[in-house]
C-alpha cells in the first residue's frame, strides 16, 4: 500500500502570535501540542496527532512528512531512495514529537521529506462510534483536513521522476512545453485516489508555493472567504475554478506570508487514468478556469 498521504509539514513563520490567530481563530486548527518556539496543529476530521507544525523563525517549508503504510514499507523505499542516488538519513523515534522511527531523503529539489509510519493516535473530533458529520462547535473555516502541496524546482522533470521511482505517486495532470516533449514546466502527482497531493512548478529550488486544506464543495469555499474578509486575511485569489484537476479554489495568505489554499472538489484519479497534458498556450484556463489568465505575483511570489 505504500505512501498513505501528505501526513505533515513544517512551515516557518515570523510571528507565532499572528500565525496562530490565522491557523487556530480563522482556519480552525486545534493545537495538539506546544513546544518552545513550536505549536502542533490538526483538523478536526484528522485523527494523527498532527498534520501543520508552526516553527517561529522565517517563512517557507522546513520540511513535509508522507505516512507509509507499515514499517516494512519503510525499509523498502529507504533502499529505493539510496538506489536513486538520494542523501537518505535515518530518523529515530522522537526526533519528531509523537512520531516514530523512519527515515528523512532530500529529494533533488532539497526538499526535507520525512516518511514514517507511527505517530501518537489522537482521533478525530467526531470519533468513530455513530459519528455526526461534523463537530457541532466549529471554529473559522474549521477546516476538516490537510489535502495537498505544491513545492518550487528547478528541475520538474527529475523531481517528477523522484517522486513517481522511489515511492509511486503517478501523474495526473502535467504542463509540458510542447505536447511531446519530457521537459515539465509542472507536474500534479496522486499516491491515492485524490486528484493530487503533492505538485510540483518550476521554481527555486526548496520552495514552497502553497499547501492546501480541504474543504467540502463550492458553498463552503464561499463562506470561508466571506470568513477571510471579517478576519483581514490577504485574500491572493478570490474563488474560482482550476481547469487543472477541476478543483474549486482560494489562494491566500498566512501572516508570515506563506500561501495557503482551500480547495474542493475535484475528480477521482486512478493510476490507470490518462495523464492529462497542457500545453503552455493554454496555461492561464488550466491554472484559473475562468479568468484564464494567470498573473506573475501569482507564479513569481512564494516562499
Ligand atoms: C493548484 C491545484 C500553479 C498551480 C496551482 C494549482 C502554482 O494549486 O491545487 O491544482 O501554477
Ligand atoms: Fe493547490
Amino acid at each position: 500500500m505504500g505512501i498513505l498521504r501528505l501526513g505533515y509539514l513544517h512551515v516557518r513563520v515570523t510571528d507565532m502570535a499572528e500565525a496562530r490567530r490565522h491557523y487556530v481563530e480563522t482556519m480552525g486548527l486545534k493545537v495538539t501540542a506546544e513546544e518552545e518556539g513550536k505549536i502542533y496543529l490538526k483538523g478536526w476530521d484528522e485523527w494523527d496527532h498532527h498534520s501543520v507544525v508552526l516553527e517561529e523563525g522565517g517563512v517557507g517549508v522546513n520540511k513535509l512528512g508522507f505516512k507509509v503504510n507499515s514499517v516494512d514499507d519503510l525499509t523498502s523505499f529507504e533502499n529505493r531512495a539510496r538506489a536513486f542516488g538520494a542523501t537518505v538519513e535515518r530518523m529515530s523515534k522522537g526526533e519528531n514529537l509523537e512520531v516514530g522511527e523512519g527515515f528523512r531523503v532530500i529529494s533533488p529539489s532539497g526538499h526535507t521529506v520525512e516518511l514514517y509510519a507511527d505517530i501518537t493516535y489522537l482521533g478525530s473530533e467526531v470519533g468513530f462510534t455513530n459519528p455526526y458529520p461534523f463537530p457541532r462547535h466549529q471554529v473559522g473555516i474549521s477546516v476538516p483536513a490537510l489535502d495537498h502541496m505544491l513545492i518550487m524546482a528547478e528541475d520538474v522533470a527529475l523531481n517528477e521522476k523522484f517522486f513517481m521511482d522511489v515511492f509511486d505517486f503517478y501523474a495526473v495532470e502535467q504542463i509540458r512545453p510542447e505536447y511531446d516533449s519530457p521537459a515539465r514546466i509542472a507536474t500534479w502527482l496522486s499516491i491515492g485516489q485524490k486528484a493530487h497531493d503533492l505538485a510540483i512548478v518550476a521554481g527555486k529550488d526548496k520552495g514552497l508555493h502553497h499547501f492546501a486544506f480541504r474543504l467540502d464543495d463550492w458553498s463552503k469555499i464561499l463562506h470561508a472567504a466571506d470568513i477571510f474578509s471579517m478576519d483581514d486575511v490577504s485574500i491572493d485569489i478570490t474563488p474560482t475554478r482550476h481547469g487543472i484537476t477541476r478543483g474549486e479554489t482560494i489562494y491566500f495568505f498566512d501572516p508570515a506570508g506563506n500561501r495557503n489554499e482551500t480547495f474542493a472538489g475535484g475528480y477521482t484519479a486512478y493510476p490507470d487514468r490518462p495523464t492529462v497534458i497542457w500545453t503552455p498556450d493554454q496555461l492561464g484556463r488550466g491554472i484559473f478556469s475562468h479568468s484564464r489568465e494567470l498573473n506573475t505575483a501569482f507564479t513569481e511570489v512564494y516562499t
